[in-house]
């Protein structure tokens, strides 16, 4: 059971946009969370929350590569990069990331896919309907789970057809990506579906909107909210939680995961 670091060095996110503006204030705080129990740091350049702006190859670029290079030579967290592009993506690889984040799954960037094929490192593939500037747009689904596993299924063989080693896969629901409450609950309640893919699963729902619906609460105040939902969708099967809040991710983890059915 991972617990992943989030750190967006972006003056836009939702929760924590603007907080890292120097790469000493975001390699302190990357190694603030691998004391605090992560496992992976994931560094994002570009906000994707619904309607933000998009950032150039060269802007990304500034911010990722910098942060990457010092923490590599900081520590041996896992360091992951949260972008859609290649050109970001073999650069971040290049300065010691070992896994991309992937929201597009390998669809906006024609190139990603022979980029991760020759890098042979670790790739999260996600679940999204539409682009982050269209998905809010009133989504809609028949079977939620059913397509966003037939979505994952079909983005897994595309990975290996390209070369990328089925053992270096990870998929994810995005959940708030093209989503709606309904659609939310039903990812978390029914994420034992997505198993039969046979890869880990990574879920990323730390002070997202739908715990704010629930609960009526501002981003700040949804940290109760993000440590119940986790702990169900550890129990329900996620290997790989995504969460601003290291310290209390990783207690979730460690409780939830001796919860499971199948622990020991
Ligand atoms: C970048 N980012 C924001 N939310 C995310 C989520 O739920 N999963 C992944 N893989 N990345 C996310």
């Amino acid at each position: 059971m991972l617990v992943m670091g989030v750190l967006n060095l972006t003056p836009d996110s939702f929760y924590d946009g603007g907080r890292y503006t120097t790469t000493q204030v975001a390699v302190d705080r990357a190694l603030e969370m691998v004391e605090e129990g992560a496992d992976i740091i994931d560094i994002g350049g570009e906000s994707s929350r619904p309607g933000a702006r998009s950032v150039s190859l060269d802007e990304e670029l500034a911010r990722i590569v910098p942060v990457v290079e010092a923490l590599t030579s900081r520590s041996d967290v896992l360091i992951s990069v949260d972008t859609t592009k290649s050109a970001v993506a073999r650069a971040a690889i290049d300065s010691g990331a070992t896994i991309i984040n992937d929201i597009s799954a390998l669809r906006f960037d024609p190139e990603m896919g022979r980029v991760m094929a020759q890098a042979g490192v670790y790739l999260v593939l996600m679940h999204m309907q539409g682009t982050p500037e269209t998905m809010q747009q009133d989504p809609e689904y028949t079977d939620v789970v059913a397509e966003i596993r037939s979505f994952l299924q079909e983005r897994i063989h595309s990975a290996i057809s390209t070369g990328i080693d089925r053992e270096r896969l990870v998929v994810d629901p995005g959940i708030g990506f093209g989503k709606r409450l309904p659609h939310n609950l039903s990812v978390l309640r029914r994420l034992a579906e997505l198993k039969e893919l046979g890869v880990p699963i990574l879920i990323g729902l730390s002070r997202k909107s739908f715990l704010g619906e629930i609960l009526d609460l501002p981003t700040s105040e949804r940290l109760v909210g993000t440590i119940a939902a986790n702990a169900i969708a550890i129990v329900n099967g996620a290997d790989i939680i995504r969460v601003h809040d290291v310290k209390e991710g990783r207690w979730t983890a460690d409780v939830a995961v001796r919860l499971r059915c199948d622990a020991t």
